[in-house]
């Protein structure tokens, strides 16, 4: 008898930031501590992420397009493909292809269209770049932009209080560009400074949820990558999408409150390696509700 191991794989196509906690220094451990195989195909290298004044930045377009074809050649499946920050917009066609040729009935497919945050875009974004992602996230199962991104890919100006009808219409514009699933990240909550939410729906289920949790005023670079990885964990091993949000949401205020009480540079992210074992764990509240 032959007992296979039934591993789960992902395909986890994101920068490499040396410092600090964001793309793959996010992405694999958190993946890995949930029992899935990280396969890396890194999009860029740099020193360090790039909401600092100064970083050195590899592209690494052509070489990405050399691991996809010994990809090709080992017949790797992937049961998710999962791509976050992207070098060039160049990258974002080359994922389009990737997803294209590595999709099979079942896989999985999220895209977290890294572009900005807090109302501006990232300074290595450009309009090109976020018309590219517009067409990467066409092909995407599960869309996971924070509200910054989410209006940049439906091209209206930045609003930072929502009401629920803007939120639900931003949502129904970005289904529209082709995704089943959309959660938007870093949602005020009007008229409660002391909370912030997510918001998400997909279109097969038709129903709209929300989480709300305490807002703690930092801003920690990497969390929406760290999010993102938690709910791609999640899905894959089963969750329905508002237990995944739950656990997402959970891990994230875990982590920051791991970090908020010491005085650390906030550019450096959560002290993630302290909170990685409470993804071991079974969900410990759950707080999703209908809107
Ligand atoms: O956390 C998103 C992210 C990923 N990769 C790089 C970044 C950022 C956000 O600043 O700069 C290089």
């Amino acid at each position: 008898m032959h007992i296979q191991p039934n591993l789960r794989r992902v395909a986890a196509i994101h920068d490499l930031s040396g410092f600090s906690r964001t793309s793959l220094m996010a992405v694999i451990p958190i993946l890995t501590t949930m029992g899935l195989n990280v396969c890396p195909l890194p999009t860029a290298i740099l020193s360090n992420h790039s909401q600092y004044p100064d970083f050195s930045f590899l592209d690494l377009t052509d070489e990405m397009l050399r691991i996809i074809e010994k990809w090709k050649k080992l017949d790797i499946r992937f049961d998710a493909v999962y791509s976050g920050y992207l070098g060039s917009p160049r990258q974002c066609e080359i994922v389009h292809d990737f997803v294209q040729y590595f999709r099979k009935p079942g896989t999985l497919v999220v895209v977290d269209p890294v572009l900005g945050d807090n109302g501006a875009l990232y300074s290595k974004i450009t309009l090109e770049m976020v018309q590219q992602m517009r067409k990467l996230a066409a092909c995407a199962d599960v869309l996971t932009p924070n509200l910054t991104e989410a209006f940049s890919l439906l091209d209206r100006p930045y609003q930072a209080e929502c009401s629920h009808e803007t939120l639900k219409e931003l949502i129904s514009g970005l289904a529209e560009l082709g995704p089943d699933t959309v959660i938007i990240t870093g949602v005020p909550v009007p008229g409660q400074p002391g909370l912030t939410s997510v918001i998400a729906r997909s279109r097969t289920d038709r129903r709209t949820w929300m989480v709300t949790c305490p807002y703690l005023p930092a801003h920690y670079p990497g969390t929406g990558d760290t999010f993102t990885s938690v709910i791609t964990g999640s899905l894959l091993q089963g969750d329905s999408l508002p237990i995944a949000l739950d656990r997402a949401v959970q891990f994230i205020l875990q982590g920051i409150r791991a970090t908020f009480g010491y005085q650390v540079d906030s550019r450096e992210g959560i002290l993630l390696e302290r909170v990685l074992p409470l993804l071991k764990m079974p969900i410990q509240s759950s707080s999703y509700e209908l809107i």
